[in-house]
């Protein structure tokens, strides 16, 4: 099949911009940094991004004014009659989903009652540079007891996110469902389930953890491991999993009617798990990832990474049916219960027999012929070497732990080959702000991603047309790593 075959990786040197000496150019700073050659970063307040907005707004003459508020707030969380401390929007696990249609004018007020600084980012949207929501690289953070107003179009469709992007905030609870519909496009089914999928601390906070991980006591740790991830699956058992902010002794229950067809959208909102996901009794056809569509393909289950989402139809079969999320690796799942017809609901702890066979996974996929890039020789390649290990709980990206950086420079209206290589023992699923790269592939059949999971010692590539201005972060979706620093910015250049 295409994605085994194998892909012929020419490295260049990359052009390494040569910083002043001494300077620690780090996020907004760099928008004013000037290099030998007077090569500028085009930064969130630039001329180019809000050239690239008003562009936005003339493809989209139609869209209706969209509002939503997000307050960010201490709460608690009510788990299966256990309540936990949180950081919720609007007081909800996960937060309200956020819905709009290509092309609208999404208003988002962000008030943050936080102790700490915050933001919102809009995961997978190639919207405005300035609209990001990465601190301290498209905005300065949102200080406790501010607001912020974010104002963006939307212009894809599909199964996408919102998070903070704040240190170790999302695990808190900070996510929630972005959905953008194409009213062009009938919807093919009749029911919809929105899944959003994460890990949960019960006992202590993502800042504690990280803490004990920098410390090297979690050495002690049983083993974690992952055929299909190429060996350890996390850094972190949690207590428990949950699908929709529910636990498996409470799930959330999906109702539709025996023969309709249901649209699956799965999110992987967990900051250290994989999830293998299966429908007890039924083979799912996924259709679409990371909000692109794929050669529709049917499978027992899917393999999805933290930031990836895959969109599979179902046509239900009558009866109750266990919707199971396997954390990989770690020996416990999230659950949930598709219900169409009567009957006693399946014991929580049940293992579908879907989950047997490997998974489907990216290699799997092939892009539509309408969501593919057109083949072009990269005019760029760049590099991203992922280092790092366990037992110092470093994690890098060519060598450096963010903040620390150096920019990978492109230009706008490039064909830019970005090639992962995982120098480490473990799968790190890579996330690029601002654009849907194709997975590089010599036929460019790759599909559509914005995250995409790297194994061991694997090289995946990413091919982007550089047609949205501004500073955007690559990082490592686990947001454990996130932190020790496995991230660079991938800085547009005048
Ligand atoms: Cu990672």
């Amino acid at each position: 099949m295409p994605g085994d075959r194998p892909l012929d990786v020419q490295l260049s040197r990359r052009h390494v911009l040569q910083w002043g000496a001494g300077a620690a150019l780090l996020g907004l700073t760099a928008a004013c940094a000037r290099n030998e050659n007077t090569e500028a970063a085009i930064g969130p307040d630039s001329p180019q991004v809000r050239t690239f907005a008003e562009a936005e707004s003339r493809r989209f003459p139609g869209g209706r004014p969209v509002a939503y508020e997000l307050t960010a707030a201490q709460s608690d969380v009510d788990l299966a009659g256990t309540r936990t401390a949180a950081w919720l929007y609007n007081t909800q696990l996960p937060g309200p989903v956020v819905r709009a249609n290509v092309g609208d004018r999404v208003q988002v007020r962000c008030r943050n009652q936080l102790p700490d600084p915050t933001t919102v980012h809009w995961h997978g949207l190639a919207i405005r540079n300035d609209m990001d929501g990465v601190p301290d690289v498209t905005q300065a953070p949102i200080p406790a007891g501010d607001e912020f107003v974010y104002d963006f179009i939307p212009p894809d469709p599909g199964t996408y996110w919102y998070h903070t992007h704040g240190d170790l905030q999302r695990g808190r609870g900070l996510y929630g469902a972005l959905i953008v519909d194409d009213p062009a496009a009938p919807a093919n089914y009749d029911a919809e389930f929105v899944v959003v999928l994460s890990d949960w601390l019960t006992d202590r906070t993502p800042t504690q953890v990280f803490d004990e991980l920098r410390g090297g006591r979690m050495a002690s740790m049983p083993d974690m491991t992952s055929a299909a991830l190429g060996g350890d699956a996390g850094d972190v058992r949690y207590p428990v999993y949950l699908v929709n902010g529910r636990t498996p002794a409470d799930p959330v229950v999906f109702t539709a009617r025996a023969g309709q067809r249901a649209r699956i959208r799965l999110i992987n909102a967990g900051d250290d798990t994989a999830f293998r996901v299966a429908l007890g009794g039924h083979r799912l056809t996924v259709t679409d990832t990371d909000g692109f569509p794929v050669e529709p393909v049917d499978t027992d289950s899917v393999l999805i990474g933290m930031g990836e989402r895959y969109d599979a139809v179902v046509t239900l079969q009558d009866g109750v049916f266990p919707l199971v999320a396997v954390a990989e690796g770690k020996g416990a799942q999230g659950f949930a219960v598709v219900r169409t017809g009567g009957g006693a609901a399946p014991a929580p702890t049940v293992m579908p027999a879907e989950l047997t066979a490997p998974p489907l996974t990216v290699a799997d996929l092939q892009a539509t012929e309408a969501a593919r890039l057109p083949v072009l020789d990269p005019a760029v390649t760049l590099e991203a070497s992922l280092g790092g290990d366990m037992n110092a709980y470093s994690w890098t990206v060519n060598g450096q732990a963010y903040p620390d950086h150096t920019p990978l420079t492109v230009h706008s209206d490039q064909r830019v080959r970005l090639v992962y290589t995982n120098k480490t023992m473990m799968w790190h699923p890579m996330h690029l702000h601002g654009h849907t790269f194709a997975v590089a592939r010599m036929d460019g059949s790759g599909p559509r991603k914005d995250t995409v999971i790297v194994l061991p010692g694997q090289t995946v590539a990413a091919d982007i047309d550089t047609t949205n201005p501004g500073q955007w972060i690559t990082h490592c979706h686990n947001d454990y790593h996130l932190a020790a620093g496995m991230a660079t910015i991938f800085s547009y250049v005048d």
